[in-house]
């Protein structure tokens, strides 16, 4: 194989690669299986990653528990009370704030395209 040809085709592998990783997500985060995500969906599996990750029980989440999901600016438009914690409401409201940037077209769904925009891992880190 030529070394041109190589590179194309690894490119190829690479861009399908990424595209699976998306495609993934949605089957993990689409259990009535219709190839979308919608905000219910979404927000079911943003629940259980709000349980799964606080673990102390209390029902919030602090910036520690949010490090790897939501910057300090994330953590800060997302807590109206500015109690500096995000309870389960806050974020709820958080992934609908996620889910309508993720969704240009705004049909309410969210299509692998969209999960792979970068307004769509945004709200990938809050829910899975
Ligand atoms: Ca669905
Ligand atoms: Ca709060
Ligand atoms: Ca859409």
């Amino acid at each position: 194989m030529k070394i041109t040809n190589f590179f194309a085709a690894a490119a190829v592998a690479l861009a399908m690669a990424s595209t699976n990783v998306y495609a993934d997500a949605l089957t993990a985060l689409d259990p009535d299986k219709d190839g979308t995500v919608d905000l219910k969906e979404a927000q079911a599996a943003g629940s259980k990653v709000f349980a799964a990750i606080d673990p102390d029980k209390d029902g919030t989440l602090d910036a520690k528990e949010l490090a790897d999901r939501l910057d300090a600016a994330g953590l800060k438009s997302g807590d109206p009370d500015a109690d500096g914690t995000i309870d389960a409401k806050e974020y709820d409201a958080l992934i609908a704030a996620k889910f309508k940037a993720a969704d240009p077209d705004s049909d309410g769904t969210l299509d692998a395209k969209e999960l792979g925009s970068d307004a769509g891992k945004a709200l990938l880190k809050l829910i899975q």
